[in-house]
C-alpha cells in the first residue's frame, strides 16, 4: 500500500472520545482522584480538544446527558464550549440508569409512568442532539434482573420494543440511533439487551435508522467479536463501536493493552467488507474507557495512537493474495498474510502521516512537553479542591 493510500486511510479514520473518560471514575470500591481530572463540562471539552489538537483524529466528543448538561446550561452553550476547543459534540448518551425511579428498570419497567419518564428523558436527549448538530443517539440501558423469576422476561421485551419504536419515531432524519448490548452488570441474572442478537432484533423492529453498537468489553470471555462485526456489517446493521480492552469483564482498559490482535481482527473484518463490497458504511468509532490509574489525557492519546496503528495494520493486509490463498485452501498462507500485516511496524508510517498533517510525530511526547497537565492540575485543584467529580460523582 502506498503512503498516499495509507494517508487516505488515516484521514478517514476518526475516533470519538468520551467526555466521561476525562473525569474521575473508579471501581465499585472507590475512586482515586487526580488533580488534573476534569470536573466540569468546560474542562472535559478542553481536554478532548487538547487530544484532538495533538492527534488530529478526534473531532467529536461523546456526551452523557446527565453528566454533561447540568441544569442551567443550554445545548448551545455546550456546543460553543466544544467549538472553542476545536471539536464538535458527537454521540448523545441519555442516562436512564442513575435515577432512583429506575430500580426495576427504565424502558423495561412494569410501571408505564417510569417507562414514560425514560422516554421523555430520551426525547430531551434527541432535542440536545438536534441543537448540537449531533448525528447519533447512543442508547445503553442498565435494565435487567438479578434473580430467576424476578419478572416476566417477555413482557419486558415487548415494553422495550415498543419504547424503542417510539424513540425511533422521535429522531430527526439526520440522526441514527444506536442500540448497545451488555450481558451482565449491573444486572447479574438477565440483562434485557444481553447480546448482539437481541440488539439486532430490537434495532430492526425499531426502524431503519436504528443500528447495533458493539462495546468490546460487553462480551463473555472468548466470544468471537470480529465474527459478530462481520455479520452485522453484512446485514448493514453495524452502527458503531465502544472501544476498550479487558482481561476479565467490562474492565474499561485502554484499547489493545491486553489483546491488540483482537482489535486488529475486528478492523480486518471492516477492511475486508470494504474490499468485498466496495462500500464504506458509516461506522462510529467511539472510545468508552474510564481511566482509574493512568492520567486520563495520556490514556486517551495512547488509545488513539494504538487504534490508528491497528487500523493501518489491518488496512495493509494483502487482500488479493488472501483471496487466492483462501481459494487454494492454504490455511497457513492465509493466516500468515494476516500475521505479516499485524507484525509490521507501522509507527514510522503513522509518524510520516502526522508530520504531513502538521501534527506532532509523537503526540504523547508533545503532550508531556506541553505542560498542559501541570497547568490544568493546578487550576483544577484551586477551583475544586480535592473533591473530584464526573461520571459517577
Ligand atoms: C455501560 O457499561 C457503558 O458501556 C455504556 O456505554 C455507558 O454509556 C458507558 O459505559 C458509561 O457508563
Ligand atoms: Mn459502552
Amino acid at each position: 500500500m502506498s503512503m498516499e493510500q495509507i494517508s487516505a486511510v488515516l484521514d478517514f479514520f476518526k475516533i470519538e472520545l468520551p467526555s466521561w473518560g476525562f473525569a474521575d471514575t473508579g471501581t465499585r470500591f472507590g475512586k482515586f482522584l487526580q488533580d488534573a481530572a476534569a470536573v466540569t463540562v468546560d474542562e472535559k471539552m478542553a481536554d478532548a480538544g487538547h487530544v484532538h489538537k495533538l492527534t488530529g483524529s478526534c473531532p467529536t466528543v461523546a456526551v452523557h446527558v446527565l453528566w454533561d448538561f447540568p441544569s442551567g446550561r443550554t445545548a448551545a452553550e455546550i456546543s460553543a464550549l466544544a467549538a472553542a476547543a476545536g471539536i464538535k459534540i458527537g454521540s448523545i448518551n441519555p442516562n436512564v440508569f442513575q435515577d432512583q425511579q429506575y430500580r426495576w428498570g427504565s424502558l423495561c419497567n412494569r410501571d408505564p409512568a417510569v417507562r414514560q419518564a425514560a422516554i421523555s428523558h430520551i426525547k430531551d436527549s434527541v432535542k440536545i442532539g438536534r441543537e448540537t448538530g449531533s448525528g447519533l443517539l447512543s442508547l445503553w440501558l442498565a435494565d435487567g434482573l438479578n434473580y430467576p423469576g424476578q419478572a416476566d422476561i417477555i413482557a419486558r421485551k415487548k415494553w422495550l420494543a415498543d419504547a424503542l419504536k417510539t424513540v425511533h419515531g422521535m429522531l430527526p432524519p439526520e440522526m441514527t440511533m444506536l442500540v448497545e448490548y451488555k450481558p451482565f452488570e449491573p444486572a447479574f441474572y438477565a440483562t434485557d439487551i444481553a447480546d448482539w442478537g437481541m440488539a439486532l432484533l430490537l434495532a430492526k423492529a425499531a426502524g431503519p435508522r436504528a443500528k447495533v453498537l458493539v462495546d468490546t468489553g460487553h462480551h463473555y470471555q472468548a466470544t468471537n467479536i470480529e465474527q459478530i462485526v462481520a455479520w452485522l456489517l453484512d446485514e448493514n446493521m453495524l452502527g458503531g463501536f465502544h472501544f476498550n480492552d479487558r482481561k476479565y469483564a467490562d474492565d474499561d482498559l485502554t484499547i489493545g493493552s491486553i489483546d491488540p490482535y483482537q482489535i486488529f481482527r475486528i478492523f480486518h473484518e471492516i477492511h475486508n467488507h470494504h474490499f468485498r463490497t466496495g462500500s464504506l458504511p458509516r461506522i462510529a468509532y467511539m472510545v468508552d474507557q474510564s481511566h482509574n490509574l493512568k492520567p486520563k489525557i495520556e490514556a486517551m492519546i495512547q488509545t488513539v495512537d494504538m487504534a490508528q496503528q491497528l487500523y493501518i495494520k489491518a488496512a495493509i493486509v494483502d487482500r488479493k493474495k488472501l483471496a487466492a490463498a483462501q481459494a487454494a485452501e492454504d490455511v497457513v498462507a492465509s493466516e500468515n498474510l494476516l500475521r505479516d500485516a499485524y507484525l509490521t511496524d507501522v509507527r514510522p508510517l503513522l509518524a510520516e502521516w502526522r508530520k504531513s498533517r502538521q501534527l506532532p510525530a509523537d503526540p504523547l511526547a508533545a503532550h508531556r512537553d506541553s505542560g498542559y497537565e501541570k497547568r490544568i492540575a493546578a487550576q483544577r485543584r484551586a477551583a475544586h479542591g480535592q473533591k473530584g467529580g464526573g461520571a459517577y460523582a
